[in-house]
């Protein structure tokens, strides 16, 4: 396969002003008509007129008017042009319901669906697919469904047909047509200057009990995007689909978002908190996306985490004004530590902007997304808040209509501040998290903090150069009393040092607050100052970090030398449980303990072997002990947490949730269930039914539960979904793989829906000692499946394949069984372009 290059990046040979198709449905026989006009582009290098297409069947194409016949390959078309702007017209047949990649135009249950990014829509009809050519578009849809939608405002409709026209130009990428027997909930929204916009949700019959919450997060993230950005929607009508067969969580095609189901249908009976959360979170994605994507969008594949580092920052920064800024950055950090860091030390590392790829899908990435989100985060901790307003103001004004570039986007920082980023634009160039070690000393009233930074080598990059590191830091004297406030040290240089006068004591450091880059900190602090942390820090990400670092440390002793846990980590941690005056939600994060796939890291970190058995059984004694030390405790603190009256989703009554169903699972442990099972009787939702059952399904019991579930649920999807996946987390280690293998067997597991099968497999990863028995029978299963899934669907295998890029950890045995599985993968006959891509640089 043909690798694609930053560095060849060329200006499109044709522009074009407006596109025209019409579209008669059909499941098995759709025909595309498109009708363009071409110029040719003035900054272009060359003339040759080539536009992308992939399983089509060309029925006819024309030139001013004139039939052609074009040279076609399988990758498109190709054929003489006049002289100046002309009009291209082409018909093409398309098969929507043998498409089972969930790209271009496919069926789901009946309805027929688009996703374009990131090069679908060559699948649909031959176009110049590619982000920087940006058209208006007029679409004619035929079809006897009754609802038919397109991108931007109705133009008119009738039976059997609907008009649309969007007259915001964009690229093909955010095209986007549903048409299906869906029912709306609807709604509206009066924008900051006064326009009315028409809201939908569109879902299938029976669904429109779940859209509720999904509207209201659409409204909020309007409202937010006017109140914190200045940017006010810009068509009259914003349509949501949800759709059940679906490779992501939703995309933001202008006007017409669609969705995974999973990602926007929420009742309390049916989803957890954790789902409204991130509903809230993806529908305020999307919706960003409006202006940091779809108004500014890419010049080019290269430049992705110009629109999704931007637009992650955008929706971690609302979540947090919803919900609060402390829990948020922690959970936030969690999920970077845990998936983009372990990317940054693999196989698979790459830049936050690549330079070369395969198959773009595959740098859908953990590092474009949320790494992209971090350095954004940083340019606006180094400029200041007011700094990062203007730039932005900036941003939406110089740059609206355009294709942009990394270099655009730091320009404009450059160019609001008079801040020189040269050296930190390599954050978009270098892989790798770069790791502070801190090292510090204090003599006669001067503290000194002695930083020093270092990037490990990555695939491709064997040298890094020094970036600039924002390293927020506080010191506390012994009572506990800040003596310097939260201050800023750009770390610029390899080593720098950092100078605090007039301190009466050795202060106690507390640094990288509000975790301030995204990197790894090597700072051995004793365990008592860890502790004094974990009880007096005003930083909440730091006092939470203590208490992490601390547990970790002590499941690093008993992995080890089966060491009993430190009184340190137990005291500090039943302080703060026993304190009502930290908010639950903050509560349960401190009670949390870190994965055990966070625990073979840290192995790694420190030279060793993990063994993936000996973490769990570490795992399990620290939560039958915290359970033990907790004991007196925990009733009242479970009891404490109930959550009285009709459900709500909100932080408040989240948090306590939370915190009530970390201690029901404690106290599983030591009652054999008792209060699991009758939680699970009485619930009313389902965030206390599902963490009822992993109580129970954790300590071995609650097969009749299970079974009740299923039959309770049987006809819901999404909470199908729940069923497979709880079961394949919670089995113990030796069962994990053939519990796995069993629900594939079972009736409703369905390879053509990713969400299922993810739930399957995802699961299965999780579940770190079940997938790493050293039967090899995780990495069999997995690697059987990934096979059959293939030629389905090419996306979400690769994506589920990232499930070995640790397999270099892993002692000779377990390595020699991965390797194998991967092997097997990639000497499989007609292995998709992605999942080639992806087995090859995991191996190595
Ligand atoms: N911009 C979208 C990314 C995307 C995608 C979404 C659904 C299915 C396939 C997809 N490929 C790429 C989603 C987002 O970041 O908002
Ligand atoms: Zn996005």
């Amino acid at each position: 396969p043909q690798t694609i290059y930053l560095r060849d990046y060329a200006p499109p040979a044709f522009l074009i002003d407006d596109v025209q198709l019409t579209f008669k449905l059909a499941p098995s026989a759709t025909r595309v008509l498109s009708r363009i006009h071409f110029r040719p582009n003035p900054d272009a290098k060359d003339s040759v007129f080539f536009l992308h297409g992939e399983n089509l069947t060309l029925i006819r194409t024309a030139i001013n008017g004139n039939t052609i016949t074009p040279e076609v390959t399988d990758e498109g078309l190709t054929c003489t042009v006049p002289d100046g702007p002309f009009v291209f017209e082409a018909e093409v047949e398309i098969d929507p319901a043998a498409n089972t990649s969930l790209d271009g135009l496919y069926m789901s249950n009946g309805m027929y669906c688009t996703q374009c990014e990131a090069e679908g829509f060559r699948k649909i009809t031959y176009y110049p697919d590619r982000p920087d050519v940006m058209a208006t578009f007029k679409v004619r849809i035929e079809s006897e469904l009754p609802v038919l939608l397109s991108n931007g405002n109705p133009v008119a409709q009738d039976d059997g047909w609907a008009e649309w026209s969007d007259p915001w130009p964009k690229p093909a990428y955010l095209f986007a047509l549903v048409a299906g027997d869906l029912v709306n909930h609807p709604d509206s929204f009066t924008t900051m200057s006064g326009r009315d916009v028409a809201l939908n949700i569109w879902v299938r019959p029976g669904d429109e009990g779940k859209c509720a919450f999904g509207m209201e997060a659409l409204k909020k993230s309007m409202k937010w995007d006017e109140e914190v950005y200045g940017r006010e929607y810009d068509l009259d009508l914003f349509n949501i689909v949800a759709v059940d067969d679906f490779n992501m969580g939703a995309m933001e095609n202008k006007g017409l978002n669609i969705f995974n189901a999973a990602a926007v249908l929420a009742s309390p009976e049916t989803a957890t908190d954790a789902n409204f959360e991130r509903i809230e979170a993806i529908i305020a994605h999307e919706y960003f996306h409006n202006w940091t994507g779809n108004r500014i969008t890419c010049r080019d594949w290269f430049q992705l985490c110009l629109k999704e580092g931007l637009t992650v920052f955008r929706d971690q920064q609302f979540t947090g004004d919803m919900r609060g800024h402390a829990v948020k950055r922690i959970d936030d950090a969690i999920a970077l530590r845990a998936h983009q860091f372990r990317e940054d030390a693999g196989p698979l590392a790459h830049p936050v902007r690549p330079e070369s790829f395969v198959e773009i899908n595959n740098f859908y990435t953990m590092t474009v997304y949320e790494k992209g989100a971090e350095i954004i985060g940083m340019l606006r901790r180094l400029v200041g808040a007011g700094d990062y307003k203007k730039a932005l103001d900036l941003y939406f004004a110089r740059h609206d209509g355009d294709a942009a570039t990394i270099e655009d986007w730091l320009a404009v920082f450059t160019d609001a501040t008079g801040r020189d980023l040269t050296q930190f634009a390599r954050w978009y160039s270098q892989a790798g998290t770069p790791k502070v070690t801190v090292r510090d000393e204090y003599s006669n009233g001067t503290y000194r903090l002695h930083l020093s930074q270092s990037t490990p080598p990555t695939p491709g990059q064997p040298h890094k150069e020094p970036l600039v590191i924002p390293i927020a830091v506080g010191l506390l004297d012994e009572g506990g009393t800040e003596v310097v406030k939260t201050t800023l040290l750009e770390l610029t240089e390899a080593a720098e040092t950092f100078t605090f006068d007039d301190l009466s004591g050795k202060p106690i450091a507390s640094i990288q607050r509000d975790f301030s880059a995204p990197v790894i900190l090597d700072y051995p602090q004793s365990n008592k100052d860890l502790a004094f942390l974990l009880a007096h820090d005003t930083d909440p990400f730091n006092k939470w970090d203590a208490g992490r670092r601390l547990a970790q440390d002590v499941l690093l002793r008993m992995v080890r030398d089966d060491a009993a846990p430190d009184a340190a980590y137990l005291d500090g941690l039943a302080t703060v449980l026993r304190d009502d005056s930290y908010d639950p939600a903050f509560r349960a994060c401190v009670l949390l303990l870190p994965s055990e796939e966070d625990t073979a890291t840290a192995l790694v970190d420190a030279g060793q072997t993990p063994d993936p058995m000996a973490i769990y059984h570490a795992h399990e004694a620290l939560k039958l002990l915290l359970a033990q030390q907790l004991q007196d405790s925990l009733p009242r603190l479970y009891a404490d947490m109930t959550v009285t009256g009709a459900y709500s989703p909100d932080a408040v009554a989240t948090g306590k949730r939370s915190l009530g169903n970390a201690i029901l699972s404690l106290m599983s442990k030591l009652d054999g269930g008792k209060q699991a099972s009758a939680q699970y009787t009485d619930a009313d939702n389902m965030t206390q039914q599902l963490a009822a059952l992993a109580a129970l399904l954790k300590i071995g019991k609650g097969q009749p539960e299970l079974a009740a579930f299923e039959t309770q649920w049987q006809n819901d999807r999404l909470v199908m979904d729940k069923w497979f996946g709880l079961q394949v987390s919670c089995a113990a280690p030796r069962l994990a793989a053939t519990t796995a293998a069993n629900l594939t067997a079972h009736p409703a597991f369905d390879l053509k829906n990713p969400n299922r099968f993810r739930a399957v497999f995802g699961a299965l990863k999780s579940n770190t000692a079940g997938f790493h028995d050293p039967s090899g029978a995780g990495y069999d299963l997995l690697a059987d499946w990934l096979i059959k899934l293939d030629p389905i669907n090419p996306q979400t295998t690769a994506r589920v394949s990232t499930s070995f890029d640790t397999w270099k950890r892993y002692d000779p045995d377990r390595q020699a069984k991965m390797r194998g599985a991967l092997q097997r993968i990639a000497a499989t006959p007609h292995l998709s372009r992605d999942t080639t891509e992806m087995v090859t640089r995991i191996l190595g």
